[in-house]
């Protein structure tokens, strides 16, 4: 029997994040490929709709949410961990995920709800609404600043091992970094990869980042 079962859709950036936690692990996953446009199976699973959905082969338990996936995983296989061991460094760690799940996330959602409906055209945008979409593209450009000024002084967004951080990052700013698949047709990742674009000259360390964990993780990236 796998030791767990995940439901996912093609170029998920949220399934992405278990499927790295699995690899560190060592993890023997059972996927289950997901209908996008028909959620059903999801949905009587879990009682929402979003993937990736993890579920306990042993007595059925549905976790739900990337970051509480992860942390159930860590409790479950707590080997190697995704954590910090140190409780300071642990704890920063929860902070940083933390506040890209609830801050940095922001900016480009709001922009694909804005974005999406005029074909990412920012120009067929009313002025309020450009507005707010350049006033977040300024906020991913620094953050992106942020990334690069960390990565200075560790290797990993969470200190010198990969972790817990890189786990949480790397699916969304890995789209800034690499050329988007053709077959990737989705709004927000196309937000992604345009206003979180980097490369070797403006960012190098959050390049070489990107780098270091594509080649950890190659089997993960660009699935489908
Ligand atoms: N907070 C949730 C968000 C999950 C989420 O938004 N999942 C996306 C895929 S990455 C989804 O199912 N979107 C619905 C859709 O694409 O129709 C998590 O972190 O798992």
């Amino acid at each position: 029997m796998a030791d767990l079962r995940v439901l996912r859709i093609p170029f998920s950036t949220n399934v992405d994040r278990i499927a790295m936690a699995a690899e560190i692990k060592g993890l023997d996953v059972a996927w289950v490929d997901v209908d996008p446009d028909d959620r059903s199976v999801v949905r009587d699973l879990s009682g929402q709709e979003l993937v990736p959905v993890a579920v306990d082969p042993a007595d059925g338990t549905a976790v739900t949410d990337s970051p509480r996936i992860l942390e159930w995983i860590e409790q479950r296989w707590p080997e190697p961990p995704l954590w910090p061991t140190d409780p300071g460094l642990a704890a920063l760690a929860d902070v940083f995920c933390r506040r890209f799940n609830d801050v940095w996330k922001g900016p480009p959602n709001r922009m694909t709800a804005l974005l999406e409906p005029v074909d990412l055209d920012r120009d067929r945008l009313s002025a309020a609404d450009r507005r707010a979409v350049d006033d977040d593209a300024a906020r991913m450009r620094i953050w992106l600043d942020r990334f690069e000024e960390r990565l200075d002084v560790h290797d990993h967004l969470g200190g010198n091992e990969l972790g817990i951080c890189d786990v949480t990052a790397y699916p969304f700013l890995r789209y800034g970094g690499q050329p988007l698949p053709p077959e990737d047709d989705h709004a927000f990742h196309r937000v992604l990869a345009t206003y979180g674009a980097f490369d070797a000259t403006s960012h190098p360390r959050l390049t070489a980042w990107c780098a270091r964990v594509h080649e950890r993780f190659p089997q993960i990236v660009w699935p489908g």
